[in-house]
Formats: structure tokens, C-alpha cells, sequence
């Protein structure tokens, strides 16, 4: 019998071939996570050349191509609302680079079931020192009736109504990683055919690690509980499940997506100087939350699930602990005590 070498399968492959085993579905959420996967490609196209802006042109310039070159983070907003608004599955979107939501008002858009909110790109600041940086992204059904202009409503949801979340990690490799009730599923971008392909499939979150990223800077103004934690995790030894290794590198999306696939912990506590932290809710810690949950992790404000916080305004803040089961719960323990 010839040997049928594995198929790879890409993005659109993988969301249509999800579709076969529901019949009963539209195709609008694959149509809509292609839409990110296709706006990530050309967003990594930028982040790769980011660089050479000193020949390119810094934003505000006009580039040799007589176009006017705009911050990374504005051109990825551009990109992520464009593919959104002119697809078919998107009602309205909310984003990191905007005060506001929008509500698409072509007739297509708001007979659309799905709204979108996403931080374009996160730790744009990382950019001019050539580390990693990503997309976050978060998928819900409107609550407002198909056919009209989405309101706020529709965005106000808790984490825990989400139908789908997802980042982009612009690194050594470009992936697209997201989640479905389903499951946890990465994708590998391939830049010979320019397609997304399956790389880690069904990822599941190791219930313990080694690996915890905090910043110990802010060290004196966590609370007690917090510095407790984080005590008790430098004095591991390999006699009790250590050493740990601090692992913090200034990118969420790529500190978060480590600790996912190796297991590890990553907090964003709140301080004396800010106390919600500096996280947003809605398109950082949620999304981030919904995928680690699908992958047998956990994700918290130090007191109570992410994914069960009502908002209350599309910008808020969170504290953020983030990771494995296992060392989730040993923070509570810890936390509980003060
Ligand atoms: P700090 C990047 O600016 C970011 O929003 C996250 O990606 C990252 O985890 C965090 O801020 C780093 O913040 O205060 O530790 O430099």
C-alpha cells in the first residue's frame, strides 16, 4: 500500500473540516477566525520589517512608496477592523487602539451574529528590541438582535461567553493559536506557501511547571500574599519540585504562550500605585483566560475567576494570575492565608 505522507493541514482547512462535524453550523466563526488568520499574515509582514524603519520611515513618514507610514500598532488595528468589517461574520469590533466600539452599519455586517475585540498589537513597545510581540483576540455572539447596529452590550459580556479566543505571536516563528469549546489548536505560519498550518494541535496546559513570570520590580508593592508566592517559588529546590526559573520577558502574548505549551504561572498583580493593575479585561486577560481554561489551566484576579467579571467599560483593568492548575491553586493557598 503506498505510503500517504500526513497532510498538514492549514487554517482553512482545519476551520472547514471542524464544520463537517457540525452540519447544523453557518460557517460564520471559521470564516471569521480565517479573517484573523488572513489580516496576522500581513500584519507579520510589517512586524518583520519593523526594523528597517530607519530606511522604511518611522510613522509619520511618507516611504519610498510615496505611502504614509503609520505606527505598527495603528496599521495592525487597520488591518484586523478592515478584514473584519468587509467579511461577512463580524457585526462590530472593540479595540485596544480605539475609545470607542464600532458598529459596522453595511446591511451584511449587522445581520452578522458575532462581534470581535482585540489588542492589535501587544507590547508594541518590545518592537525596536526585536522581541516578540502579539495579537489577542475574542470572539462572543451579540446579544442584540441580527440587523441591527451592535450597542455595548454586545461587548460588556463576561469572559466566560466567549465562543472563541485567540493570539498571534510574531517571534522566532510567526503562530496563530485559538480556542473553541472544543479545544486549544496552534497553527505555524509557513512563509513558502504564506499559509497558516497546523503545528500543535489539541494543546493542553501542563498541570504543573517550573516556570513563573512576574515583575519583580514592582516586588514591594504586591501584596502579601502575592510576595508569598513568590518566596515560596524561589526557594524550590529539586527536593520539592524545583527549581523554578523566573521567565518574564515584557510580552504577554509570548510570556502567556510559553507557560501554555511548558506549563509555568504569569502575573500581572495589582500594586500600591495601580491595584487593578495594568491588564485590560476585555481583549487581554479574557481571551487569555478562555484558552488556558480549555487547556486544563486557570486564570483569576487574585480573589476570583477571570471568565465570572462583569465589565462594566470596555477599557478596565484587571489583576492577572494565569497558568497551570496546580501552581494556580498553590497561589490561592497562599493568597488565602493574608
Ligand atoms: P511591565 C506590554 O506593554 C504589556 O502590556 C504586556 O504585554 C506585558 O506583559 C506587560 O505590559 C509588561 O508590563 O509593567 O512589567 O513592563
Amino acid at each position: 500500500m503506498s505510503i500517504v505522507s500526513r497532510k498538514v493541514l492549514t487554517l482553512d482547512e482545519f476551520t472547514i473540516q471542524q464544520l463537517r462535524d457540525f452540519p447544523h453550523a453557518t460557517g460564520e466563526l471559521s470564516g471569521l477566525l480565517r479573517d484573523m488568520g488572513l489580516a496576522a499574515k500581513r500584519v507579520n509582514v510589517e512586524v518583520n520589517k519593523a526594523g528597517l524603519v530607519d530606511i522604511l520611515g518611522d510613522a509619520g513618514a511618507v516611504n519610498v512608496q510615496g505611502e504614509d507610514v503609520k505606527k505598527l500598532d495603528v496599521f495592525a488595528n487597520n488591518q484586523f477592523t478592515g478584514v473584519l468589517q468587509h467579511g461577512i461574520s463580524c457585526a462590530g469590533i472593540a479595540s485596544e487602539e480605539l475609545d470607542d466600539f464600532v458598529a459596522f452599519d453595511d446591511a451584511v455586517s449587522k445581520n452578522s451574529k458575532y462581534v470581535c475585540l482585540y489588542d492589535p498589537l501587544d507590547g508594541s513597545g518590545n518592537i525596536d528590541v526585536n522581541v516578540s510581540i502579539g495579537t489577542i483576540f475574542s470572539v462572543y455572539r451579540r446579544v442584540t438582535p441580527q440587523g441591527t447596529p451592535v450597542t455595548k452590550e454586545d461587548f460588556l459580556q463576561p469572559g466566560r461567553m466567549q465562543v472563541a479566543a485567540g493570539y498571534m505571536v510574531y517571534g522566532s516563528s510567526t503562530m496563530l493559536v485559538y480556542a473553541t469549546r472544543r479545544g486549544v489548536n496552534g497553527f505555524t505560519l509557513d512563509p513558502s506557501i504564506g499559509e497558516f498550518c497546523l503545528s500543535h494541535p489539541d494543546i493542553k496546559c501542563p498541570e504543573w511547571g517550573k516556570i513563573y513570570s512576574v515583575n519583580h520590580g514592582n516586588f514591594f508593592q504586591y501584596s502579601k500574599g502575592v510576595q508569598q508566592y513568590i518566596d515560596a517559588c524561589q526557594r524550590r529546590t529539586k527536593d520539592n519540585g524545583g527549581p523554578y526559573t523566573q521567565r518574564y520577558i515584557g510580552s504577554m502574548v509570548a510570556d502567556v504562550h510559553r507557560n501554555l505549551i511548558k506549563g509555568g504561572i504569569f502575573m500581572y498583580p495589582g500594586t500600591t500605585d495601580k491595584p487593578k493593575g495594568k491588564l485590560r479585561l476585555l481583549y487581554e486577560s479574557n481571551p487569555f483566560a478562555f484558552i488556558l481554561e480549555v487547556a486544563g489551566g486557570r486564570a483569576t484576579n487574585g480573589k476570583e475567576r477571570i471568565l465570572d467579571i462583569v465589565p462594566t467599560e470596555l477599557h478596565q483593568r484587571t489583576p492577572l494570575f494565569i497558568g497551570s492548575k496546580g501552581m494556580m491553586d498553590e497561589l490561592d493557598a497562599c493568597m488565602a492565608q493574608y
